[in-house]
């Protein structure tokens, strides 16, 4: 029977994108070992998040240890892990973090390929109060065989080869692309594996939720304002939209690609470029968006196109279902 194949033939994200990559006879399994070191990181990072809730118990996150030491808070200790889970891949040469000022450069011992742009731990005011939060992640390769630049991790996002995002939620959510499509690993405590769930995701072609801080509509933009107006108080006889905003990209980004809808963090006068960081949370999701059949939009153009010149450079952004950012597309064309 197909149910007990699933049960019995487990597909874990190691065989599945060895799988993928055994496609190109020039795969020497490079990108499997790093992505592998990736996944090493969320798993770590899942279990710190699960933990968290106990920290005034155990002594975690910003408190004092019996040694007497203070303990490092969840997005830095996050971070760290990353890094030198990075690093000591082999694979790598350039590492983007958000938190991190500067670019690390790989040392040329422990020099690979793959540049690799990151948000360790996004949305970490959400960490308090239990709600999902989340790791962010892209991957560029460098060209050719130079001295690494900034140059190599300063390319718009449709160069990427692959993104993705893991979700500490309910359950630990993972879901991947790397330009074939997008599909979802869900991790199992008991074998600490990550195994396929939501093979090959397609976002709705339009949807029926919008998802923006409201909080911010007095300094909108004209399209923006409209929009929104647009979602509340149709005018084409269809159904009001509903909003749910968590305040996590992560949470947001992964209720729109499966539920289908909008999601929105767009300019304001207080913040012209918006809040969300260009590599590590609006390519990422961008990519992953356009790999589930959906739309990235950043009110000027097409999310992917853009050339950042900054690492930590940021963009509005609207994503989500094709139809919907179709919408918005609309209401920027018409204001020139
Ligand atoms: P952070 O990197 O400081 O955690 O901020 C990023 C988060 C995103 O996860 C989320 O989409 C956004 O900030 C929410 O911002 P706001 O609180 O302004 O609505
Ligand atoms: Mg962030």
């Amino acid at each position: 029977h197909a149910a007990d194949a699933h049960r019995t033939d487990l597909m874990t994200i190691t065989r599945f994108v060895l799988n993928e990559q055994s496609k190109y006879p020039e795969s020497r399994g490079d990108f499997t070992i790093l992505l592998n070191h990736i996944v090493l990181g969320c798993k770590f990072v899942c279990s710190a998040v699960n933990k968290a809730g106990l920290a005034k118990l155990i002594g975690l996150a910003g408190e004092t240890n019996v040694q007497g030491e203070e303990q490092k808070k969840l997005d830095v200790l996050s971070n760290e892990v990353f890094v030198k889970a990075l690093v000591s891949s082999g694979r790598t040469c350039i590492l983007v973090s958000e938190e991190d000022e500067e670019a690390t450069f790989v040392d040329p011992s422990k020099r690979g390929r793959y540049c690799v742009v990151f948000d360790p731990l996004d949305g970490s005011s959400n960490i308090d109060c239990g709600v999902s939060i989340g790791t962010i992640f892209g991957i560029y390769m460098m060209k050719d065989n130079h001295e690494p630049t900034l140059d190599d991790v300063l390319q718009p996002g449709k160069q990427m080869l692959a993104a993705g995002y893991c979700m500490y939620g309910s359950s630990c959510t993972l879901v991947l692309s790397t330009g074939e499509g997008v599909n979802g690993f869900t991790l199992d405590p008991s074998l600490g594996e990550f195994i396929l769930t939501h093979p090959d995701i397609k976002i709705p072609k339009k949807g029926k939720i919008y998802s923006v801080n409201e909080g911010n509509a007095k300094n909108w933009d004209g399209p923006t304002a409209k929009y929104v107006e647009k979602c509340k108080f149709p005018k084409d006889g269809s159904s009001p939209k509903s909003l749910r905003y968590i305040g996590s990209m992560v949470a947001d980004v992964h209720r729109t690609l499966l539920y289908g809808g909008i999601f929105l963090y767009p300019a304001d006068k207080k913040s012209p470029s918006g809040k969300l960081r260009v590599l590590y949370e609006v390519f990422p999701m961008s990519f992953l968006m356009e790999q589930a059949g959906g739309q990235a939009f950043t009110g000027k153009q097409r999310a992917l196109d853009l050339v950042p010149t900054k690492i930590h450079e940021r963009s509005p952004i609207f994503l989500g279902s094709f139809d919907d950012v179709e919408d918005i597309k609309a209401l920027y064309a018409a204001e020139g």
